[in-house]
């Protein structure tokens, strides 16, 4: 069973303990987590917000006519990850500067030090995550990071909503101390975004709680690779969510190379040429460049298999499993994956 928001519990703050090495090193061993209230710029996310939110009205998805920075999503209008008009709008945004830039900031990078006691450095692949309302079939499922972003299990997630996150438009929620199964548990197909979940019974066993909040600007949540958490269905009317999960690596890490590369590039192509067009400035091009991370293949065993199922689930007639094939087909039409799947949606 999906947490119902009779049983969230609420994040539990870290701000007392800011700057205390030790004390954030304990917490985060004892809660898997650590959030944030107002640890960012809040100036400089609304900064942020109003440019990708005017990207994002300039490519129709949001209402002409509108302010921007009210993320009101134009009607009709639904995409999300795996949609070819998701990716190219999201390629948009991609090349934003401060999107990237905001990764670096002084606080961040401080703050994800003293976390881990290491020298660290945000990875090049910066993820942002534009939600549309009433989509929630697509809706991030219960998942650990490490089958997507791989490297290592310290790898950290930064989560942050770009604006106020009031529980009805989506945030993430986390299962407190789930990092210490201690391994990656089994994922399965899912239709959400990631297209990859852990099923009801094998975190139930855990026996643990579910934490969210209503995030305002600024507040940050920050976990390690194996905590399991999902995003909240934005059942807003209206409202799109924006948000930013930015991960983290000590520098003497190996990186998945395909943390290398811009996000959703294997979707759609999409370089750092292309990102980097209109930036003023050079600092942060190709800065990982210079910190020679120890680069290793991408493991695609975890969205293999997902596939696999995917396919076993739409032989068998299950729709989220036709729909997710069809998407495949679409976006990629001359790969091996999508022959083996028009085969099967033909049947
Ligand atoms: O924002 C979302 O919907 C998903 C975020 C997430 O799970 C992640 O980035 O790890
Ligand atoms: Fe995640």
């Amino acid at each position: 069973m999906i947490p119902t928001l009779e049983n969230l519990e609420e994040l539990q703050e870290s701000n007392d303990i800011l700057g205390d090495s030790s004390a954030l090193q304990s917490r985060m061993e004892e809660y898997g987590y650590l959030f944030f209230r107002r640890l960012q710029d809040v100036e400089m996310l609304k900064e942020l917000r109003r440019q990708m939110l005017t990207t994002m009205q300039e490519c129709g998805w949001i209402k002409q006519g509108t302010d921007p920075v009210d993320g009101i999503a134009e009607p009709g209008v639904q995409c999300t990850e795996g949609d070819l008009e998701y990716t190219d709008v999201y390629h948009q945004i991609y090349r934003n500067q401060l999107f990237h830039t905001s990764a670096h900031s002084e606080v961040m990078l401080k703050t994800v030090r003293d976390i881990t006691g290491r020298p660290m450095t945000p990875q090049p692949q910066k993820v942002a995550r534009l939600w549309f309302p009433n989509y929630t079939a697509h809706t991030t499922p219960i998942h650990q990071d490490y089958v997507h972003f791989q490297g290592t299990y310290e790898n950290l997630t930064c989560w942050a909503p770009v604006g106020d996150c009031p529980i009805e438009l989506g945030g993430l929620a986390v299962l407190k101390g789930s990092h210490k199964v201690g391994k990656v548990l089994e994922h399965h197909f899912s239709l959400g975004a990631g297209s990859l979940m852990i099923e009801s019974e094998d975190y139930e066993a855990l026996g643990l709680q579910w934490q969210t909040t209503n995030y305002g600007i600024g507040d940050t949540l920050i976990f390690p690779a194996l905590t399991i958490h999902m995003a909240l269905p934005n059942v807003t009317e209206d409202r799109l969510r924006v948000s930013l999960d930015n991960r983290y690596q000590a520098i003497e890490d190996p990186i998945a190379e395909h943390m290398t590369e811009p996000h959703l590039a294997s979707m759609s192509p999409f370089g750092w040429e292309e990102t980097y067009a209109d930036w003023d400035s050079d600092e942060y091009k190709y800065y990982w460049k210079d910190l020679r991370l120890k680069v290793i293949p991408k493991d695609w065993s975890f969205s293999n298999k997902g596939f696999e199922e995917a396919c076993e689930l739409a032989r068998n007639g299950n729709e989220e499993a036709a729909h997710h094939l069809a998407r495949q087909v679409k976006r990629a039409p001359n790969t091996e994956q999508a022959r083996i799947a028009r085969k099967i949606l033909a049947q």
